[in-house]
């Protein structure tokens, strides 16, 4: 049977689908979606995914609207072997945690350089932008330099992921060969090979084009950079708490790097009370930059928090932390099953939480706390609302957002939608599935247990510093 990708060759998470399916030799046909044209918010288009984004892989009744979802889905079903997507769970887990950090990390930072020179016309990437970038770049490099690939020494799917998206952040923000050296080679690596040359390099250079005459547009051949002369033509390839032990009978603790403030740690927290999983819990300070010291980095360059650490295992992505709680210590697979489609639809849910809903909580909740805005912009409020709308379509086709049984894919959700319930309260009327998901499991003991306090506790911050004058 031939699986249909819905595709635009522009897009990172597309390419990084067609060369998995290239790789996985996939029985593919390939749908064109115009986005210029709109082509994605046809109403055909939104019924197989209302986040309108592309890809979308069909296959048969099973489609799945994210594209690390997809790579999951494609090395499982198709791949030869495990070497892409290692069966065993440390070693997926290492992979899991770095499809989320493309999810979380790299794209959206490419997002907002196309969002602002495409749809907003800048006539220049602003220097904040470029700094994203460079981070980004950083990050990669300290992963780099501890293992050849970005998930350990094989290459896997979370290199294809990373590799479509630096390829076009490059466009924005050369590679500099001194301070990257560990990056450039593996991107080196990688271009040359036959995957990356047919399906990635002409969409590279498609967005390139698009990126470029939006900003020709203007008559700009140079982009002005604080004082900075870049030439984006010239871009050519590219170089371009100690507190709570639950005791059980086991010897070996885990540790969770937590604050309660924070939507992802208290989805981790609820996936080590479901499990019944021997955790100490470690207070990470935010306020204090606790996450900041060299100890922390080393644990996690990434500087967030959750982090789970088992043994010298160290996972810094809450959706990789509930997977690999629910593989290691679920009793059965009920919260994160083992049929490879319904565990596609689970993933793929995941991905919606840490790419859709995490980042509309966070948009609004740093701006007050950390840039000190006494007003929540319309405009946040709306994408807010616009979430809610996607919850109550899926939840419109089964019970829990992944199917009829709950699954860890509902324990992220929900620490996002409680957390968002107070910015913007949810209307019952035009939400009716969404209020009625979310009020059974406001009422779930882990919910109450580990949610709750973190979500009050955000409340009253965020409501103290909006009255403060
Ligand atoms: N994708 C990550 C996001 C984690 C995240 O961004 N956590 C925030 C707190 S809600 C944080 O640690 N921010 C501090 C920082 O990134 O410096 C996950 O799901 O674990």
């Amino acid at each position: 049977m031939v699986v249909k990708l819905y595709k635009t060759d522009l897009s990172p998470p597309v390419r990084a689908v067609m060369m998995a399916c290239d790789i996985f030799k996939v029985p593919v046909e390939m749908i064109e979606v115009n986005l210029l044209e709109k082509e994605h918010l046809k109403p055909e288009y939104i019924k197989k995914n209302p986040l309108h984004s592309v890809p979308v892989l069909e296959d048969g009744d099973l489609i799945i609207h994210d594209s690390h979802a997809i790579l999951m889905y494609l090395a499982d079903t198709y791949g030869t072997d495990d070497s892409w997507y290692p069966k065993e769970t440390k070693a997926r887990t290492l992979v899991n945690q770095k499809l989320f950090f493309d999810a979380c990390t790299l794209f959206p930072r490419l997002l907002s350089v196309v969002f602002s020179v495409v749809k907003e016309g800048q006539k220049c990437i602003s220097q904040k932008l470029l700094d994203n970038i460079d981070e980004a770049y950083n990050f990669m490099e300290l992963f780099l330099t501890q293992t050849t690939y970005i998930a350990g020494d094989q290459i896997t799917i979370a290199d294809l992921s990373a590799i479509s998206v630096v390829t076009s952040l490059a466009i924005a923000l050369p590679i500099d060969a001194e301070k990257y050296p560990r990056l450039l080679e593996w991107l080196n690596g990688l271009v040359n090979q036959s995957y990356c040359q047919k399906f990635n390099e002409p969409g590279v250079k498609v967005l390139r084009e698009l990126i470029l005459s939006n900003l020709q547009s203007y008559d700009l051949v140079h982009c002005i950079i604080v004082g900075q002369c870049v030439c984006l033509r010239c871009v050519e390839t590219v170089v371009l708490c100690r507190s709570i032990f639950l005791f059980v009978n086991v010897t070996m603790v885990l540790k969770l790097y937590k604050t309660d403030l924070s939507p992802p740690v208290r989805a981790a927290m609820m996936g080590c009370d479901v499990f019944n999983v021997p955790v100490e819990m470690v207070e990470v300070n935010l306020m204090n930059q606790d996450h900041l010291t060299p100890e922390y980095l080393k644990k996690n360059p990434l500087h967030s928090v959750p982090v789970l650490e088992d043994g010298d295992l160290i996972i810094h992505d809450s959706h990789a932390i509930l997977i690999y709680l629910a593989d290691k210590y679920g009793k059965d697979d009920s919260w994160y099953p083992k049929d490879i489609n319904a565990r596609a639809a689970v993933n793929q849910k995941l991905f919606f939480d840490a790419c859709y809903l995490f980042p509309r909580v966070r948009n609004v909740t740093y701006a007050i706390i950390l840039e000190g805005q006494k007003t929540i912009a319309q405009k946040l409020l709306n994408d807010i609302d616009e979430a809610y709308g996607f919850l109550e379509q899926f939840l419109s086709k089964s019970k829990y957002i992944a199917g009829e049984q709950i699954t860890i894919a509902d324990l992220s959700a929900i620490s996002d939608v409680t957390s968002m319930a107070f910015l913007l309260p949810i209307d019952a009327k035009k939400y009716p599935k969404l209020q009625a998901w979310l009020t059974e499991l406001e009422q779930k003991p882990f919910s109450q247990k580990f949610n709750k306090p973190g979500v009050k506790a955000l409340e009253d911050i965020v409501n103290k510093l909006l009255s403060q004058p």
